[in-house]
C-alpha cells in the first residue's frame, strides 16, 4: 500500500520545508519536492497545509483497573480518539499489584493492548520489590523492550514505591541502562492530610487538592531527583503540575543531572477552580492527581516548556465516567482519580502554545512528539518525516476550528476537561502506519492494527564493556 501527502510543508522539530512526503508499506521512503506518485498510489493533497510526525502521548492509561473500577477508555477506543486528535502513539503503563509478578502484568496489559488502532508501547511500574522483581525488569529490559520502569511515589497503601524500592529499582534500572519515571508525591503526607480533613468532615472534591498541595509534589520530586542523582541514572518526571516540582527539575538540569519533565496539557490550561464548582459531578470530574492547580503555577509551566526545563506534554488520559466518580460521593478519597485529553492534546496546545506566540512550530513538534521519541529511545522511527521513519503524519490546518465537547469527542467519557474552548489549528488527517485513518471527522481506524512498539535501553553495552576491561562481570547478566 502506498500513499504520496503532495503539497504541504514538513514541520520537524528542528526545520520546517516544502516538501511530499511518499510512503509504502507503513514507512516513509521519499521525502522531496514534486514526488511522483507511482500508479495505485493513494494521493493526498495537504493544500498547503503543515506535515508533522504523529502525535507521541507518552502518559496513558487505558482501561486501567484501579481504585475499585476501570477506566472506561479501552486501547480501541483511547487509540481511535487520539488519531482523531493528531496522535498516533501512546506510551501506556502497566502497573502490577504489589506482590503480582512483574512479567504475569506485562503479558496482561499486552493482552489488554491486542485491541489497539494504532502503535503503543508500555512503561512497567515497580510497585514492590524482592529478587523476582529486579530479575524480571531484566527480563523485560532485554526481551521486550522495556526502557522505562514507572514508581508512583503517591497512593499509599495501594501502589505506592517507598525510598527502599525507588533505591533498588533505581540501582536496577542503572544496571540494564533503562530510565526511571516517577509519579512525584510524598504519599505518606497525601495520607495524613487526607485524613485530617476527612476527621474535620471535609468530603467534598474541594478536600482533593486541599489533600495534595504544591509542596507535596515539591518534595516528592526533590527526594526522586537526589536519589537518581547519587544512583547515577536518568531520571523522567511525569505530569509536572506545580512551579515547585519545576524548580526541582531546574536546579538539577541547570547542575548537567539528566533530568526529564513532563507536563499534561492539563496542567497547563485547567485551575484548582473547578474543585469549587458548585456541581458535585463537575467538581469529581476533575478530580486527578496532581490535582490542577491555582493559575500562577500555569505561566510557570508554560516558561518551563519555553526554556526546555520541560520536554515532553501528555495527557495522563485515565477516564471515569459519573457513576464511577460517584464511587467517591462520600469521600474524595474514593473518587477514582483521573481526566482524559488524548483527544485534544495537540489541538490545545496548537492554540494556546503556538498562536500565543509561545511556541514555534517546530517547538510544537518536539514537545508533541520527537522529545517523547528521543527520550524514550524509538527516534527517528518515531517523531520524525524521514526516509526509513514510520509513516505516521498528522496534516494539520492552521486555519481550521474545533469547539471542544464531550457531546462531539471521541472519547469513551463523559465530560471533557477542555469543555466548550474554541481552538484554531487541528489535524485534518491523520495518517498511521502508512495508511488514512482520520480525514474531516472521517474515522477509519480498524481495531487491533496497531503494533507494540519496542523500546531498547541506552547504556547497557557501555556499562558491560567498562566492567570487562576492568574485569568485572556485567550486572546486567
Ligand atoms: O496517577 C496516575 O498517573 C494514574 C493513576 C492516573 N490518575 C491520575 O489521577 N493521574
Ligand atoms: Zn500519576
Ligand atoms: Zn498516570
Amino acid at each position: 500500500m502506498s500513499i504520496l501527502v503532495r503539497g504541504g510543508t514538513v514541520v520537524t522539530a528542528d526545520q520546517s520545508f516544502q516538501a511530499d512526503v511518499y510512503c509504502e508499506d507503513g514507512i516513509i521512503k521519499a521525502v522531496g519536492q514534486d514526488l511522483d506518485a507511482p500508479a495505485g498510489a493513494e494521493v493526498v493533497d495537504a493544500g498547503g497545509a503543515y506535515v508533522m510526525p504523529g502525535g507521541i502521548d507518552p502518559h496513558t492509561h487505558m482501561e486501567l483497573p484501579f481504585m475499585g473500577t476501570v477506566a472506561s477508555e479501552d486501547f480501541f477506543s483511547g487509540t481511535t480518539a487520539g488519531v482523531c486528535g493528531g496522535t498516533t502513539m501512546i506510551i501506556d503503563f502497566v502497573i502490577p499489584n504489589p506482590q503480582e509478578n512483574l512479567l504475569d502484568a506485562y503479558k496482561k496489559w499486552r493482552g489488554w493492548a491486542e485491541k489497539s488502532a494504532a502503535d503503543y508501547s508500555f512503561h512497567v511500574a515497580v510497585t514492590w520489590w524482592d529478587d523476582s522483581v529486579r530479575a524480571d525488569m531484566g527480563t523485560l529490559a532485554q526481551e521486550h523492550g522495556v526502557n522505562s520502569f514507572k514508581h508512583f511515589m503517591a497512593y499509599k497503601g495501594a501502589i505506592m514505591a517507598d525510598d527502599e524500592v525507588l533505591v533498588n529499582s533505581f540501582t536496577r534500572a542503572r544496571e540494564l541502562g533503562a530510565i526511571c519515571t516517577v509519579h512525584a508525591e510524598n504519599g505518606e503526607l497525601v495520607f495524613h492530610l487526607q485524613n485530617e480533613l476527612l476527621n474535620r468532615g471535609v468530603t467534598g472534591p474541594e478536600g482533593h487538592p486541599l489533600s495534595r498541595p504544591p509542596e507535596v509534589e515539591g518534595e516528592a520530586a526533590n527526594r526522586a531527583i537526589r536519589v537518581a542523582q547519587v544512583l547515577d541514572v536518568p531520571l523522567y518526571i511525569v505530569h509536572n503540575s506545580c512551579k515547585e516540582s519545576l524548580q526541582a527539575i531546574t536546579r538539577a538540569r541547570l547542575e548537567g543531572q539528566r533530568v526529564f519533565g513532563e507536563v499534561l496539557a492539563g496542567h497547563l490550561l485547567v485551575d484548582d477552580s473547578v474543585y469549587r464548582h458548585p456541581d458535585w459531578d463537575v467538581a469529581a470530574a476533575h478530580v486527578m492527581s496532581p490535582p490542577f492547580r491555582p493559575k500562577e503555577h500555569q505561566e510557570e509551566l508554560w516558561r518551563g516548556l519555553q526554556a526546555g526545563m520541560l520536554q515532553t506534554t501528555a495527557t495522563d488520559h485515565c477516564c471515569f465516567c459519573q457513576p464511577q466518580k460517584m464511587m467517591g460521593h462520600n469521600d474524595f478519597t474514593q473518587i477514582p482519580n483521573g481526566t482524559g485529553g488524548v483527544e485534544d492534546r495537540m489541538h490545545v496546545l496548537w492554540h494556546h502554545g503556538v498562536n500565543s506566540g509561545r511556541l514555534t512550530l517546530n517547538e510544537f513538534v518536539a514537545i508533541t512528539s520527537t522529545n517523547a521519541a528521543k527520550i524514550f529511545n524509538i527516534y527517528p522511527r518515531k517523531g520524525s518525516i524521514s526516509v526509513g521513519a514510520d509513516a505516521d503524519i498528522a496534516i494539520w490546518d492552521p486555519t481550521k476550528e474545533r469547539t471542544i465537547s464531550k457531546d462531539t469527542h471521541h472519547q469513551n467519557v463523559d465530560y471533557n476537561i477542555f469543555e466548550g474552548m474554541t481552538v484554531q489549528g487541528v489535524n485534518t488527517v491523520t495518517i498511521s502506519q502508512g495508511k488514512v485513518v482520520y480525514q474531516d471527522g472521517d474515522v477509519r481506524t480498524e481495531r487491533g492494527v496497531g503494533r507494540y512498539i519496542d523500546r531498547p535501553c541506552f547504556a547497557p553495552y557501555y556499562d558491560a564493556m567498562k566492567k570487562q576491561r576492568e574485569g568485572v562481570p556485567s550486572a546486567a547478566e
